[in-house]
């Protein structure tokens, strides 16, 4: 009997994005079927898009939504068909010696099977089209009506919570606040500067609100990202488009920060944050450059200050322990997810959506299946 299809965005080698009727084979032991209620669009599926970091390719994209459980596979447990959950880009094996160690955002097997290779542990997809098998992007693939995950990649929470907001708690804020709080534990009383003010860099500037930080800098090229930065929490802001970053944070604070934060990843920003920072300082490297691209900064400054340089991977995320938090930080007002969505769309129109995000002109927007 044929399976019924499922409506997806399809990534192929050429760099096209087509929103096409596909095959999603049903969950294998240990995986979970999901419907999908909303994806968010990142920055991220636009740098695989044009191909700066190595992803196997067809693929169905997207790794940021939410939605509900709609079947089980065999042996899972801890899910029911029913529940409320946000997927995580990381859906961690729960037994390699990172995980043991309870830092599942760096699990290997995620890492050399689900990302590198773009299928789900049992080494194979879910996706085909006609003969063709498709590849799932970071084990999440999205943008689709329906998704097949491992079940580590789906987060129970709480069922009073808007599916279609609380999806862009699994990229941009777990990413953005888990930096602040997780990676870098910013203490009360820090000064912080955030460089970019995208959904994760905003997500930045309220998990340092949230962690009591006494100064918030938010820098980017961009006033209207600037002036929502300042509505979320930050105290002063920069405008960059004609003026040289470092300059401008010494300006601000002569000393230098205890943090800064590169919220996006090109190899100047990097060189800024570390170059911002003042005595025992730390750069917070979000963003990732394109592969293969090195940054440069000056060794005798950091041993002499004490500074310290911290990569960041989906902000030192434990999903089943933080996502639970994040939405409850959402329900009572403390995180702030509306502003951070800029708008929704039908899937169809993720063209448009990724065109928003490339021009400046959207911050998260939602796709609904
Ligand atoms: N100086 C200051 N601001 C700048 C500059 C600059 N030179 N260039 C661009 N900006 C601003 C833009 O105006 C924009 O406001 C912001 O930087 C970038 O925002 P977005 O919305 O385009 O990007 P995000 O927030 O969706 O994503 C940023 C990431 C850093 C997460 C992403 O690009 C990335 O590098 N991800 C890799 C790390 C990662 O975790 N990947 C996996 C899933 S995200
Ligand atoms: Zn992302």
């Amino acid at each position: 009997m044929s399976r019924p299809t499922v409506r997806a965005a399809v990534l192929y080698p050429d760099h096209a994005v087509t929103v096409t009727e596909v095959v999603l084979d049903p969950p294998g032991p240990g995986e979970v079927e999901v419907e999908i209620a909303a994806a968010g669009v990142c920055r991220s599926d636009l740098h695989a898009i044009e191909g700066h970091w190595p992803v196997p390719v067809p693929a169905v994209l997207g790794h940021e939504g939410a939605g509900i459980v709609t079947s089980l596979g065999a042996g899972v447990t801890g899910l029911e068909v029913g529940d409320h959950v946000v997927l995580s880009w990381v859906p961690a094996c729960g037994s390699c010696r990172h995980c043991a160690a309870r830092r599942p955002w760096l699990c290997e097997p995620a890492d050399e099977l689900i990302f590198a290779q773009g299928v789900l542990y049992d080494g194979t997809s879910r996706w085909h089209k006609g003969e063709d098998r498709l590849h799932h992007f970071f084990g999440v693939s999205a943008f689709a009506e329906r998704v097949v995950v491992p079940s580590s990649g789906a987060i129970p929470i709480r069922r009073d919570a808007p599916l279609d907001v609380v999806a862009i708690v699994g990229c941009a804020v777990a990413t953005g606040v888990g930096a602040v709080l997780n990676t870098a534990q910013v203490p009360a009383g820090a000064e912080i500067a955030v460089i970019g003010c995208g959904g994760v860099g905003l997500s930045c500037v309220q998990g340092a609100r949230i962690a009591g930080a006494a100064r918030i800098v938010a820098v980017d090229v961009n006033p209207a990202k600037l002036a929502i930065a300042k509505a979320l929490g930050a105290h002063d802001t920069v405008d960059v488009s004609q003026a040289d970053t470092v300059i401008a944070l010494r300006d601000l604070q002569p000393a230098g920060f205890d943090y800064v934060i590169d919220a996006i990843g090109h190899v100047e920003t990097t060189e800024q944050a570390i170059a911002a920072l003042g005595m025992g300082g730390a750069a917070v490297i979000v963003g990732a450059p394109r592969a293969g691209e090195t940054a440069r900064f000056d060794p005798l400054a950091l041993v002499d200050a004490g500074r310290r340089i911290l990569g960041s991977n989906y902000g030192s995320t434990d999903p089943r322990r933080d996502f639970p938090r994040l939405v409850d930080r959402y329900m009572t007002g403390e995180l702030d997810l509306d502003t951070l969505i800029s708008g929704s769309r039908p899937l169809t129109e993720i063209g448009e959506a990724l065109k928003q995000l490339a021009d400046g002109h959207a911050l998260r927007t939602l796709l609904i299946p």
